[in-house]
């Protein structure tokens, strides 16, 4: 009874989340009339924005499908990528538009996104185990410097050099926390396999899939290319990112919450 009632409080979710975002995409689609076959960059706006809306209506639902300790990383995966593909929708209006980078939008997105994604990491842990205040709040503050730096840098505020060597250190302090901190700590001591390999494989994410973006800046801002040329670059290295760190990144979390759901 209890659990069919959850299960239809799910779908509604789902179901209240596509509507919210359907007038939103409509209006998109509107703008977006005079997308053109060849424009790259405004097709993978368009494939990813669909590909954010159908991950959030999967995460949603396979709340249903998990123990409870687990159903608030599923639904903060499900938040990740319902906040990318509102942004999602606004960026490729911008570009389709003006054929400009996005850059405000962008940024807002990862305020909100990567925030969300550093709280998963403390999530998992403390669906298992104890876990201390101090992991959650580096994370955050080792986010909030890379951000900040990465935005000043691509609006011209600060040199673009600078900011990107500072968001660098911003990034390399996450990865220490997760690798040598007491996050991994945690981890390699307190939880079972399957959280484990979730960890390792969500940390090996922030390493790999993250990598993408300082390259993405790199090709858009440190090369002395054209700039037509360069905001093409730029714009596809980082949806292509957002795919693996927003989708990839959910589905780890998903599979481990199964897995470790399933058993017993
Ligand atoms: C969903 C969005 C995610 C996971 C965005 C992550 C963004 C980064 C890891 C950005 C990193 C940057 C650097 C490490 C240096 C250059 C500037 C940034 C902001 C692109």
């Amino acid at each position: 009874m209890i659990t069919s009632l959850k299960s239809s409080v799910a779908k509604i979710g789902a179901l209240l989340t596509l509507c919210l975002l359907t007038p939103t995409y409509a209006m998109a689609a509107t703008g977006s009339a005079n997308l053109k076959a060849d424009d790259l960059v405004g097709v993978s706006f368009w494939v990813i924005s669909m590909a954010l809306v159908a991950a959030t209506a999967f995460f949603f639902v396979e709340t249903q499908r998990v123990k409870a300790k687990w159903k608030t990383s599923l639904t903060v995966s499900g938040l990740v990528t319902l906040v990318a593909a509102t942004h999602y929708f606004y960026m490729r209006d911008v570009w389709v538009a003006t054929g400009d980078t996005p850059t405000v939008f962008r940024y807002i997105d990862w305020l909100i996104t990567v925030p969300l994604l550093m709280v998963e990491f403390y999530l998992i842990l403390s669906a298992v185990t104890k876990v201390s205040g101090g992991i959650f709040w580096r994370l955050m503050i080792g986010t909030l410097v890379m951000l900040i730096a990465g935005y000043l840098g691509e609006a011209g505020t600060v040199g673009a050099w600078p900011a990107f060597i500072v968001s660098m250190a911003g990034w390399f302090y996450i990865i220490y926390e997760i690798y040598a901190g007491e996050a991994s700590k945690v981890s390699a001591e307190s939880a079972p396999p399957a959280v484990q390999s979730a960890f390792k494989l969500m940390r090996a994410i922030v390493v790999f899939g993250w990598a993408i973006y300082p390259i993405g800046y790199f090709l858009g801002y440190l090369t002395g290319g054209k700039p037509a040329d360069s905001a093409v670059m730029l714009n596809v290295v980082y949806n292509l990112a957002d795919v693996v760190n927003k989708i990839g990144f959910g589905v780890i979390i998903w599979a481990a919450a199964v897995s470790e759901s399933d058993k017993n």
